[in-house]
C-alpha cells in the first residue's frame, strides 16, 4: 500500500482506485512563486496522468500560505470538491513571520478537515532555506505536489 511508504512520489497507481469521477480543488499561494508553481505542476499533471479529468480540476490562487485555508473553505462551499489540496511555501527569514505563518496555516487546514467533510492535503513545505524548498518541489526529495495528488485521490475515496 502507498501509504506504507515515507515518500509517496513512489505510489503504486494500482493503489489508487478509479479517481475518474472526483472532482479536486487546488489552492496555490502565489508567496515563492517558482516553488508553488512547480508543487502546483506537479500536483495537476499527476491527477491527470491517474485519471482525474481536467474539467473536474478547479485551481484558485492566493497571495500567501496565510490565506490557504480562507479560499479552500470558500472553493468547499462553491465547488463542492470531493478533496482540495493547498499549495503555499513558507520559507525562514531574520523575523518570526515563519513561525506565525506556518502556524496559522497549519492550524486552519487542520480545522477545515475536522469541521467540513471535505479532505484538505497539506502541500504547504516549511523549510529553512530556498534550495530545501527546491529539493523538495521537483528536486533530489521529489516533489511533494505528486505526493499532495496521491495523498487526495486516496482521501477522496475514503468518503
Ligand atoms: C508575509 C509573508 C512572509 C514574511 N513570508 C511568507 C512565506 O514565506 N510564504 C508565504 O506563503 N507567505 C509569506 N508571507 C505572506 C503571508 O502568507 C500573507 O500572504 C500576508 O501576511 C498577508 O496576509
Amino acid at each position: 500500500m502507498a501509504t506504507a511508504l515515507k515518500n509517496l512520489s513512489d505510489y503504486n497507481s494500482s493503489d489508487l482506485g478509479d479517481p475518474s469521477s472526483l472532482r479536486i480543488g487546488i489552492v496555490v499561494a502565489h508567496w515563492n512563486e517558482e516553488i508553488t508553481s512547480a508543487l502546483y505542476r506537479g500536483a495537476y499533471d499527476t491527477l491527470v496522468k491517474e485519471g482525474v479529468s481536467e474539467a473536474h480540476i478547479t485551481t484558485v490562487q492566493v497571495p500567501g500560505s496565510f490565506e490557504l485555508p480562507y479560499a479552500c473553505k470558500q472553493l468547499i462551499t462553491t465547488y463542492a470538491p470531493d478533496a482540495v489540496i493547498a499549495i503555499g511555501s513558507v520559507i525562514q527569514g531574520e523575523t518570526k513571520h515563519f513561525d506565525f505563518v506556518c502556524q496559522a496555516t497549519a492550524q486552519g487546514i487542520m480545522d477545515l478537515n475536522t469541521q467540513t467533510d471535505t479532505p484538505v492535503i497539506f502541500c504547504v513545505l516549511t523549510d529553512n532555506t530556498w534550495q530545501q524548498a527546491k529539493d523538495r518541489s521537483g528536486g533530489k526529495h521529489g516533489n511533494k505536489g505528486v505526493e499532495a495528488a496521491v495523498a487526495a485521490i486516496q482521501m477522496a475515496q475514503l468518503s
